[in-house]
């Protein structure tokens, strides 16, 4: 196992769910965090609670491209040579058939999971090759490898996440930097009531009767990832909970 002591983390979408779980797991290690999200009082609060782990907070919205540039690049010297990027900033909108979806609800997705992704990764990684040293950690899901009904352009955007980061690891060999995917099934997080435009009690019956992963459950498995001997690259983590067995196989108890 290597030490992330004094390594600096930036978390994507560390506001909620799991990235904010990563942040509370890496806090612990003596890693330096840069929490990224668009709700900063969220990140002021999630900072306050780290204490006294050193963090840099960024308002920023993953899907404009000259804010992540702009942030990224202003970034006080001491906080610039981010060692592990973990991009995790993602969200599904909707679950609808496709040829009745919204087409806003998929521009949001797409914008977010994939693109975001990308202007994040172009703008951080060059400097982790001149760096020698580095990894990239993208949150996939279950969903980019068997994709279900009504979840289409999710699905779509998380099978986009698992081919880039299959390309990044192939653009980055023969460098020292990393490349994980990790791909969750169920985590019970804002996620459902993201997808469902705030509707809560839709959002608790995904969960009903089965017992989710937590946003820890998945912080640990990426704790795991950037900690192992720097000659091993886990490519890919598929993580579900034990009620799950595929995308739409889950075992729900009688409540
Ligand atoms: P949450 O809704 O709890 O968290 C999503 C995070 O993404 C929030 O911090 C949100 O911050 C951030 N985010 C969303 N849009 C943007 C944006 N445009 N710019 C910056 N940040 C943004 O959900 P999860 O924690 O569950 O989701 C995290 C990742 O995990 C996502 O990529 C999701 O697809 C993936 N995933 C989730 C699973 C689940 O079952 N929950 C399973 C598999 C994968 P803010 O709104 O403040 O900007
Ligand atoms: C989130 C998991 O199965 O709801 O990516 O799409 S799922």
């Amino acid at each position: 196992m290597i030490s992330i002591h004094n390594q600096i983390i930036l978390i994507t979408g560390a506001s909620s769910g799991i990235g904010a779980a990563c942040a509370q797991v890496f806090a612990q290690t003596g890693a330096r965090l840069i929490l990224a999200a668009r709700r900063r009082q969220r990140l002021e609060e999630l900072a306050a609670s780290l204490a006294p782990c050193p963090v840099h907070l960024l308002e920023l919205d993953v899907r404009d491209r000259f804010q992540v540039e702009s942030c990224l690049s202003q970034l006080p010297s001491d906080w610039a040579e981010i060692d592990i990027l973990i991009n995790n900033a993602g969200l599904s909108r909707g679950l609808d058939k496709l040829h009745e979806g919204s087409i806003s609800d998929w521009e949001e997705m797409i914008d977010t999971n994939i693109k975001g992704l990308l202007y994040i990764t172009r703008t951080v990684v060059p400097g982790m090759v001149k760096r020698d040293r580095g990894h990239v950690v993208n949150i996939g899901s279950i969903a980019g490898h068997q994709t279900y009904p009504k979840g289409n352009v999710y699905c779509g955007s998380k099978a986009a996440v698992r081919a880039i980061s299959e390309g990044l690891k192939q653009d980055l060999l023969g460098t020292p930097v990393r490349v994980t995917s990790i791909d969750p099934g169920m985590v019970e997080t804002e996620f459902s009531s993201v997808r469902f435009h705030g509707d809560t009690a839709r959002a608790k019956k995904v969960y009903q009767g089965l017992t989710p992963l937590t946003p820890t459950d998945v912080a640990d498995a990426v704790f795991f990832c950037v900690t192992r001997p720097v000659h091993v690259n886990i490519s890919e983590m598929l993580l579900v909970p034990t009620d799950q067995a595929t995308a739409t196989l889950v075992h729900r108890r009688a409540e």
